[in-house]
């Protein structure tokens, strides 16, 4: 019934900042899955008998990865495997899921806001019990033993029916196929006022809800439309598709520019919104407004009491440390702890987990809460929704009055993609190593107030983790940050996050890039871009 199958190491499966991401083709090497797979449950202990959860957002590769996962959960021991229908979870719900049955853990196969198809990106992450994104001693001890492994087991059965709910048995093993969006919607009607937000679109309140072509399509039309009563065509995109139709699912100016322009246009729908490949990305939007992902953290956490799952107030905030501090303002009036975490979701899960931060949120686009250990797209959505609905005013008389009241954060970040690797890490390491020196030296008439290489302390676990990006803090609360994505699948991608502090209600009105020009020119001069890249400007500005 199981099968023992020697194979040999390969030396790059590393997980990066949230899992595995290579383009299909390297998955699709023999034995590459298994050898992940077969590493990631050689990493844990006490699973035997238990149930894991298996879902992705449903690109290409997909169907076959999770038939893969689950033979090899049958023969490693697991009890039960809970499979959303189709393979599908978004990776929300698959968290709430994992939460929800006290799962053991969740495999999610996906790549995000990368693009799909033949020959795009795929991903595989492992998510711990408490449904949040494995922690760094996890993925570490992943790594090392992906570079040793010599054999993985599999069940020899046919393959799972993973279309029709209901239980079946594959080698001994139990596997229910779940309605993935059932458990995910019943979790937000606890969370939100429903009611409240149904008398606001009766009321004429317009909206549109992006999903790109992936995840949370159904998520989307179940909620917002048949939940919620906005009319039909209020979700667009809504058809998940393998290749997300040839676009990157990825909502930011760039790759949802359309959504842009219609609610920049006078006859737009008063509110927009947008998710990822996987569903916990967001992309926020007023009628004539875009709220950055920073903003829309800080605006949410002094408004999240609105809606009753929050009313109890929020314990804390926490924000990766690129994230702009528009939060740190609402977390000292509202005198409740804030926390700087490094760039990825994982660093969240002990801060939750120990009721020390209610709200987290990240610039690229990653909001959530305590609901699950994930960030949430559509919660996202649903919490300004909920606000709105008690406010009855426009999300740019939010935004404009949270400006007034804590000052406005301009916030911009410029990545330059797809740069030879050798080239990015000898800039990062030059900027490292000139450090020291930076502190009272000016550049473009800015004067450094100081410079380091972030390292994290985690107040829960104690852990530390160095190099998280390099921060240079000028007078008067501005900054420049500089480090390398660690979900890019081809070269480095280089990250430059630029952020003034405004406080004067009268310069709130200014274009972002003009606000920020003198940092951006700081930034070029500090870290020599196009010296060490040759680029001149960059790939993608959000
Ligand atoms: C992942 C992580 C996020 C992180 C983002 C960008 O998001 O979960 O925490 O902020 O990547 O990371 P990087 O700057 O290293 O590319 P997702 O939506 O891709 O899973």
């Amino acid at each position: 019934m199981f099968k023992t199958v020697p194979t040999t190491p390969f030396d790059d499966q590393k997980p990066g900042t949230s899992g595995l991401r290579k383009k299909v083709p390297e998955f699709q090497q023999k034995n590459y899955v298994e050898n992940f797979i077969q590493s990631v449950f050689d990493s844990l202990e006490g699973f035997k008998g238990k149930t894991l959860v298996i879902g992705g957002d449903g690109r290409y590769y997909n169907r076959e990865v999770v038939q893969i996962a689950l033979k090899m959960a049958a023969a490693n021991g697991f009890g039960k495997v809970l499979v959303g229908q189709g393979g599908i979870l978004s990776t929300p719900a698959a968290s709430n899921v994992i939460r929800k049955y006290k799962a053991f853990g969740g495999l999610v196969l996906s790549a995000s806001h990368n693009p799909g198809g033949p020959t795009e990106d795929f991903g595989i992450k492992y998510n711990i019990g408490n449904g949040g994104p494995a922690p760094e001693k996890i993925t570490e001890a992943i790594f090392a033993r992906s570079k040793t492994i010599t054999q993985y087991v599999i069940a020899e059965a046919p393959d799972v029916d993973i279309d029709t709910i209901g239980t079946q048995k594959l080698a001994g093993m139990d596997v229910e196929i779940l309605d993935p969006v059932a458990d995910y919607a019943a979790l937000m009607e606890e969370l939100f006022d429903f009611d409240a937000i149904r008398a606001l679109i009766k009321s004429g309140f317009t909206l549109r809800f992006d999903s790109m072509h992936a995840v949370t399509g159904p998520y989307g039309k179940e909620i917002l439309e048949h939940r919620l009563g906005a009319p039909e065509g209020t979700c667009v995109n809504f058809v998940p598709l393998p290749d997300f139709g040839g676009h990157h699912p990825d909502p930011n100016l760039v790759y949802a520019k359309d959504l842009y322009d219609l609610l920049m246009s006078p006859d737009g729908p008063d509110f927009g919104a947008a998710s990822d490949g996987d569903g916990d990305r967001n992309l926020i939007i007023g009628k004539g407004i875009f709220i950055t992902p920073s903003d829309s953290l800080a605006m949410l956490a002094a408004n999240a009491h609105l809606a009753p799952g929050y009313k109890a107030g929020l314990k804390g905030i926490a924000r990766s440390m690129p994230t702009s501090g528009a939060a740190d303002r609402v977390a000292e009036k509202l005198k409740i702890g804030m926390y700087e975490t490094p760039t990825g979701w994982k660093f969240f899960g002990n801060l939750l987990d120990a009721g020390m931060a209610t709200i987290c949120g990240e610039e690229s686009a990653g909001t959530g809460s305590n609901h699950v250990r994930e960030k949430d797209g559509l919660w996202a959505v649903l919490l300004w929704l909920n606000i709105l609905a008690v406010r009855r005013v426009s999300a740019i008389e939010i935004a404009k009055e949270h400006w007034a009241t804590y000052g406005r954060n301009y916030y911009s970040r410029h990545d330059y993609e797809g740069v030879d690797t050798a080239a990015a890490n000898t800039l990062i390491d030059d900027l490292r190593a000139r450090l020291p020196k930076l502190p009272g030296t000016s550049v473009q008439g800015l004067t450094i107030e100081t410079a380091d290489d972030f390292a994290y302390h985690d107040p829960v676990d104690k852990s530390v983790s160095k190099h998280q990006g390099i921060r240079v803090l000028f007078e008067g609360g501005s900054r420049v940050v500089f480090r390398l994505s660690g979900t890019g699948t081809s070269g480095a991608t280089i990250r430059v996050y630029v952020e003034r502090y405004e406080p004067d209600p009268k310069r709130h009105d200014l274009e972002t890039q003009s606000a920020l020009a003198d940092l951006i020119r700081a930034a070029e001069d500090l870290a020599g871009i196009k010296v060490h890249t040759g680029r001149d400007k960059p790939s993608v500005i959000t």
